[in-house]
């Protein structure tokens, strides 16, 4: 069974804006400080559906699955603080760099899920910006949002909604030790950057939801490759082993089939896989690059209580600014075959 992964809706987001920690003239660690991540979850870089949470254990199967990769944007103090996201643990102790870079931590350390929240955070943000948000378009979300890892990670109740929040918890895979997890959240964030308050409506809320799966397929894929062992479409292959039994495991899929409006249930993660088989499809056809800018770019012009038809039409305008009318037109096949148009 699938179980909703995001514990965190819209509302806990925050209404923050950037803290300007880095000052021009201070090391910035603009060289880079390395350290070990999953790249994007161990899942879908061994291909080994068979691996377990067996309690938070390293061992000999998951050798293949670190890689190490160089943390930027760090503001020098040695703590995982940076220009897009502070990272506090809430269970262990915090992750420091020693001599220029963080020891090669493994999943059984409080402090590998501390990084893996900082690099694949940061990792989205400069995903976005790739595209071209922040140069010759808009900024999307350049603001230093917070990033707590804890145990329980249903509870968002003590949380202050006037800052940018995300949680991971540590249920079955702790969360934090799947890429596709917290790109996921990263993406709520994204919209609540873009449209304060976004995602108020069942509707608006799935599109939340979608977006986050597509965000955390794109950015893996454009970071660590196409996936050859497991299929693009499933998000977040490694957390979902501990609530799925059938393989792959996939907490939700892009390219599924479901259909508007008679396949919605009312909930939010499950209601989003129409949305988001649609923004699936469009990538296939327009590509990567111009299906998330198009994707992105139409986010500024939802109402935070959006209708799928309302952001629908946002999307095939946005491909048509910036792919014209065959991007457009592709754009609008997709929503229409899903009765979403
Ligand atoms: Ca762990
Ligand atoms: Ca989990
Ligand atoms: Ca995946
Ligand atoms: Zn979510």
């Amino acid at each position: 069974m699938r179980t909703p992964r995001c514990r965190m809706t819209a509302a806990f987001l925050a209404l923050g804006t950037v803290t300007a920690l880095i000052q021009p003239g201070v090391a910035q660690g603009a060289a880079g400080v390395t350290a070990t991540v999953f790249y994007p979850n161990p899942v879908q870089s061994t291909g080994d559906e068979s691996l377990t949470d067996n309690k938070d254990r390293d061992g000999a199967a998951f050798a293949a699955a670190y890689h190490t990769v160089t943390l930027t944007d760090l503001d020098g103090s040695g703590t995982l603080t940076g220009r897009y996201v502070r990272v506090k643990s809430e269970t262990g102790n915090a992750a420091q760099a020693v001599n220029g870079a963080f020891p090669a931590w493994h999943r059984d350390v409080d402090q590998f899920e501390q990084v893996m929240g900082y690099y694949w955070v940061t990792t989205a943000q400069q995903y976005i910006q790739s595209l071209g948000f922040g140069s010759r378009l808009r900024p999307v979300n350049q603001r230093q949002i917070e990033l707590r890892i804890n145990q329980y990670g249903g509870d968002n109740s003590f949380f202050r909604d006037d800052k940018a929040n995300i949680t991971l918890g540590k249920g079955g895979v702790d969360d934090a030790e799947d890429a596709e997890v917290i790109v996921h959240e990263y993406g709520h964030s994204v919209q609540d950057g873009q449209v304060p308050g976004f995602g108020t409506t069942l509707e608006s809320g799935a599109i939340g939801e979608a977006f986050g799966d597509y965000l955390a397929v794109a950015v893996s894929s454009w970071k660590t490759g196409v996936p050859t062992k497991t299929p693009e479409a499933c998000v977040a292959d490694w957390d979902s082993v501990s609530y799925t039994s059938a393989v792959p495991h996939c907490l939700r899929r892009l390219d599924g089939t479901k259909h508007y409006p008679e396949d919605v249930i009312g909930e939010v993660h499950a209601d989003g896989e129409i949305w988001s088989s649609a923004l699936y499809e469009i990538r296939a056809k327009l590509g990567d690059k111009l299906a998330s800018t198009a994707i992105i770019d139409a986010q500024f012009d939802f109402a935070k209580d959006t209708t799928f038809r309302a952001a629908a039409e946002a999307t095939v305008a946005a491909a048509q600014r910036h792919g014209g009318s065959t991007a457009a037109a592709a754009a609008r096949a997709a929503f229409t075959s899903r009765g979403l148009l």
